[in-house]
């Protein structure tokens, strides 16, 4: 199969693709994949019915073997540089730990961080994210003001942020996210310049333990499938124990999971404690118990879950980056309230930032309108699937 030139990619980048076409004896439907990333690269169009369609078509329709292909595809035409950013004291690495950390998650699938943030950074990230405004997905009804003293009265056990600009906002929150060494890892990981796709906190707390509940806040295992390829950062903003919601992840997942599940297996089902084990070992099944502080990065296409709190409370800080926004059906941010520093990084790595438009407020409602203009079928559908 051959790649038929494009005009939106230059006569280099051209050769490299349709050698590495050639090479993988990739077919058509890659081919045909690739060509539409490219497309929706330039419109941004992420949100047309057509586009969803498509996406959502593709996204459980290929094998990971593609998405591997075309990630990698991804980078040549984007390949990863060294970033350079003004913020770089979160995570103190040098390059030979950055390459064990990306080691790491190539083949564990992760990487923790014991009590890397200090107690005056995670104080600053509590008390800004006190004034945020939470939601939970029973009620629609905003709670602002949420504190470890008050988050029991919370109706459901998760308490979403519900605008994730509110949580960039905090300042502490754009020197890790821009944190030099941390693009720069995650980058690596991705294999080019990571874009920032999302800055998601909730707080759980103990409450039903029906599985539709558990399913819709991400406490049975799953595979995240958001994007082609992405890397989560996950920060323990309480300390977590056995009884407060340890993350889970199974080691070693991210490439054999989908094939090991069956022909019957989509990446977006949810999957039974007892199945994992059978399957991957319950060895393989690593509990996150950690003082606050402590970060996990994970490649959140590998089998994860929160597990179901039993007493207290957690709060999480969570930072997505991807390397492309292809798949994309997620929040997007704008530039308001950035620090000077992160503006100039807009200017010197715009990819990054591709997530970010002036029109943030027109493409949320886009969004917002977008799912609620689904059809009848396609809500029952959706009710059906959190079931599954
Ligand atoms: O709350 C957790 O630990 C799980 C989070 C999760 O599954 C996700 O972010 O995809």
């Amino acid at each position: 199969m051959s790649w038929k030139k494009s005009s939106l990619v230059n006569a280099r980048k051209s050769e490299s693709l349709s050698r590495y076409i050639d090479e993988n004896k990739l077919g058509s439907k890659i081919i045909e994949i690739f060509e539409d990333i490219l497309e929706t690269e330039v419109s941004k169009d992420y949100l047309t019915i057509d586009h969803n369609k498509r996406k959502v078509h593709f996204n459980m329709s290929i094998s990971t073997e593609e998405r591997i292909h075309l990630s990698n595809m991804i980078s040549i035409l984007n390949p990863k540089k060294e970033i350079h950013s003004p913020f770089y004291e979160i995570f103190p690495m040098n390059s030979s730990e950055i390459e064990g950390v990306r080691i790491n998650l190539e083949t564990k699938g992760f990487h923790v961080f014991d009590s890397l943030l200090s107690a005056e950074v995670c104080d600053h990230l509590v008390n800004g994210i006190e004034s945020v405004t939470f939601h939970t997905k029973k009620s629609t009804k905003k709670i602002k003001g949420i504190s470890k003293d008050t988050v029991g009265k919370i109706n459901g056990n998760t308490a979403w942020a519900t605008n994730q600009q509110d949580i960039l906002s905090i300042e502490e929150v754009q020197k890790i996210a821009f944190d030099e060494n941390l693009l720069n890892l995650v980058g690596s990981f991705l294999g080019s310049e990571p874009i920032l796709c999302q800055t998601n906190c909730w707080w759980s707390v103990a409450n039903s333990t029906h599985r539709s509940n558990l399913s819709t806040n991400a406490q049975l295992f799953h595979q995240d499938t958001e994007y082609l390829k992405f890397v989560k950062v996950f920060i323990y903003l309480t300390d977590v124990n056995d009884n407060n919601g340890p993350h889970q992840y199974v080691q070693g997942t991210s490439k054999i999971a989908q094939s090991k599940l069956g022909e019957d297996y989509k990446p977006s089902n949810r999957v039974e404690d007892n199945k994992v084990a059978e399957i991957f070992g319950v060895d393989n099944i690593l509990t996150f118990t950690g003082k606050r502080g402590s970060v996990i990065i994970e490649d959140t296409f590998g089998l994860h879950k929160g597990t179901p709190v039993v007493e207290d409370s957690r709060l999480l800080l969570q930072l997505e980056y991807c390397n492309s926004l292809y798949f994309h059906s997620g929040y997007s941010f704008g530039f308001e309230n950035l620090e000077p520093e992160v503006e100039k990084l807009a200017e010197t790595n715009p990819r990054i930032f591709s997530n970010f438009t002036n029109q943030v407020a027109l493409l949320n409602e886009k969004k917002f309108q977008f799912f609620n203009n689904r059809t009848f079928t396609q809500k029952v559908k959706d009710k059906i699937k959190s079931y599954l």
